[in-house]
């Protein structure tokens, strides 16, 4: 753990060393393609992920925080009808597919919910009263964990995963797009081939603990520059 915050202070004094705002910590994929990104309350570690279209590359993911974290990649914030922020309406993996070692890591919510939010009326009214009821039964337990500590949010989480197994969502919402999930200690490894036609901006967010985490700044900007 040491060693990886070690890392993260390197890159940047590398960043400011190339001009940019003396407290920003830009990380790039190294020799081997790998971008280290640390997970804890509340942030990824960094301002700004910077990666080139046709590189291969592995996002080392490692929960050095005290809750579960998710790692997610999209464009356009989708909020809840509650106006919780709740997943990302294009998933950067739409197009490609990425590895994730362990398997048991990594999700994908983004056929059924990404489905649904293109389609027209009909499967919108679905939806809605799907989330609705869903988001009825989910409040009494978010709102007390909202207002605890950190450390009951995780209580929570490991208490329902152990119950529920590896698919729930420990009492969150369901959220569009492919995300890879850890919990305290826990490390995955996401390697992907960024695809052409994802140059540009993306927002990389956690949406646990009721869209709080990424309220509280665990978000972070990916850069895909043009080959
Ligand atoms: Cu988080």
């Amino acid at each position: 753990m040491r060693k990886i915050r070690g890392c993260v202070a390197l890159l940047a004094l590398t960043a400011s060393a190339c001009g940019l705002a003396e407290d920003e910590v830009v990380l790039r994929p190294d020799a081997a393609g790998e971008v280290v990104i640390d997970m804890d309350e509340f942030s990824f570690g960094t301002d700004r992920i910077e990666v080139v279209a046709g590189e291969t590359v592995t996002f080392v993911l490692v929960n050095t925080g005290d809750n579960e974290h998710e790692f997610m990649i999209g464009r356009n914030l989708v909020e809840t009808d509650l106006g919780y922020p709740n997943g990302f309406e294009h998933d950067f993996f739409e197009t490609t597919t990425p590895v994730v070692d362990p398997p048991s890591a990594g999700m994908d919510m983004g056929a059924m919910d990404m489905g649904d939010m293109d389609m027209g009326d009909m499967d919108m009214s679905d939806d809605d009263h799907a989330d609705d009821d869903m988001g009825d039964m989910d409040m009494g337990d978010d709102d007390m964990g909202d207002m605890d500590m950190p450390d009951d949010d995780h209580a929570d989480d490991e208490m329902s995963d152990g119950d529920m197994g590896d698919m729930d969502m420990g009492g969150e919402d369901a959220h569009a797009g492919f995300m890879v999930q850890r919990r305290p200690g826990e490390v995955a490894r996401l390697t992907v081939t960024i695809p052409a036609d994802v140059v540009g901006e993306w927002d990389v967010g956690c949406f646990r603990g009721r869209g709080s985490h990424w309220d509280a700044g665990m978000r972070t900007t990916l850069v895909v520059l043009a080959a």
